[in-house]
């Protein structure tokens, strides 16, 4: 058996990556070993720019000192207090925090450890309030193709990722898929909300008309899908979904888990298209990634549905060990006061134009056939080369990272997040490095 003091230090087998090609990364690995602000530092020593907040969640940026110091101080002081029929203050401190900064209307917290978890909890929430309500023949969930929610069950059910999918059975039944709106052909290289696919959301009342209404208990969408290439719904979309699922009596669940604390220039993506769904599941952004945690916000109206019967039952079946945890809570309020401080909730508006016009500077630049952009999000796709699709964009992400520069890729897209912390002139970094790159790729 292997020990710390025996294990050496280049030996990378035991630890089997996530979503990771570990053959591959432990050939020649890519490790960080400290981060500060909007930088990380490699194990060979080299300053690299992170124009992906980590993975969409350092939105504050690296080693805050008021994050850290919470920590340390909640874990000298109370460290672990149990989740199920026992309180600490710093869980309920959060949830009035979390309630006031969410858009009216969603008024109570559920806490959780992942965006994962999150979806799965709002998932059974849905299910659950339509059966305590009476309504029990509600149990079909609507996704979207091309949708991340996670890697739980119910979240690769309505999820829309076919490698996410295939390799795990039947999943959940009782789902179904709305299109997703990404439409090249007619919104390649809009700034913005793209102009066409409102009418997508129609796709929505013919699944209903499909298998009526009573029969559906929840719609779930990101806001914007982050994961599978920064798909941006056209003006008027999300509106529409809202009003359809409130015609049928559908809940309406936003996964905002990269789209909340900021990243589209508004504390949460309901904020920036105007439309408060049911629920709203986030994660990330909530403790700037330092320590994992969710939290799910619900309606009034679901929250009462529950509050009946006999008082000493519980509610909702459902739960963590590490559902408020002290520690998490205690990052994600320092968390809370830096975005506070810093204005960082709404800092992503003040840059948007200047992120748009640097990122739309690319254009024209050799594969490059669409850039997207809104808040602090943007993608660049790029032509696929015939016969191997992704490999363009990897060696893009593993020149980037030679180069200095951290980014995401998913399919050819490459996708960009940076910490809401990022100057002007580290926006003109990243595209500088990214213009050079573009020129020499295969
Ligand atoms: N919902 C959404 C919308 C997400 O983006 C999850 C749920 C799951 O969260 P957890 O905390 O369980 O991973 C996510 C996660 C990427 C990338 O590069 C995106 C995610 C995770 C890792 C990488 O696009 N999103």
């Amino acid at each position: 058996m292997s020990t710390s003091s025996n294990v050496a230090p280049n030996d990378l087998s035991a630890f089997w990556m996530p979503f990771t090609a570990n053959r591959q990364f432990k050939k020649a690995p890519r490790m960080f070993v400290a981060a500060r602000d909007m930088h990380y530092t490699t194990s060979d020593g080299r300053q690299v720019l992170d124009g992906t907040a980590g993975l969409w969640c350092v939105n504050a940026g690296h080693a805050r000192p008021k994050i850290v110091e919470a920590i340390a101080r909640q874990a000298g002081e109370l460290d672990y207090a149990p989740a199920f029929q026992m309180g600490h203050p710093k869980a309920f401190e959060l949830a009035n925090r979390l309630v006031d900064l969410a858009p009216d209307g969603l008024d109570h917290v559920l806490f959780t450890n992942s965006g994962s978890e999150s979806v799965e909890t709002a998932l059974k929430l849905a299910l659950a309030y339509h059966r305590v309500k009476g309504e029990g023949s509600r149990t079909r969930l609507i996704g979207r193709e091309r949708a991340y929610h996670g890697v739980n069950f119910g979240g690769i059910s309505v999820g829309g990722i076919v490698t996410n999918r295939k390799m795990f059975g039947s999943l959940l039944t009782g789902v179904d898929h709305m299109p997703h709106t990404h439409n090249l052909g007619k919104n390649a290289f809009s700034r913005g909300l793209p102009e066409h696919g409102a009418d997508l959301a129609d796709e929505l009342e013919r699944i209903v008309t499909l298998h009526d209404a009573s029969t559906i208990a929840a719609v779930i969408v990101e806001p914007v899908a982050g994961s599978t290439g920064v798909l941006i719904p056209p003006p008027g979309y999300l509106k529409r979904l809202r009003e359809i699922t409130k015609k049928h009596g559908i809940l309406l669940i936003f996964d905002e888990v990269i789209t909340g604390y900021g990243r589209l220039g508004t504390p949460f993506g309901a904020d920036y298209f105007d439309v408060t769904p049911d629920i709203m599941v986030t994660a990330k952004g909530l403790t700037n990634g330092v320590i994992p945690m969710g939290a799910v916000m619900v309606s009034a109206e679901i929250h009462d549905t529950f509050m009946q019967g006999p008082e000493h039952m519980i509610e909702f079946f459902h739960g963590y060990t590490y559902s408020g945890n002290p520690v998490a809570s205690a990052a994600a309020l320092a968390t809370l006061d830096t975005y506070k401080e810093e204005g960082l909730l709404t800092r992503g508006a003040e840059l948007a134009k200047a992120w748009e016009d640097a990122l739309h500077s690319l254009k024209g630049l050799p594969h490059v056939i669409d850039i997207r952009n809104i808040g602090l999000v943007g993608a660049i796709e790029l032509e696929p080369i015939a016969g191997s699709p992704t490999k363009r964009a990897f060696s893009a992400f593993l020149k980037a990272y030679e180069q200095g520069l951290l980014v995401r890729t998913t399919g050819d897209i490459i996708a960009l997040s940076p910490p809401l912390i990022i100057s002007e002139s580290q926006i003109g970094e990243i595209v500088s490095t990214l213009s050079g790159i573009l020129k020499t790729l295969e």
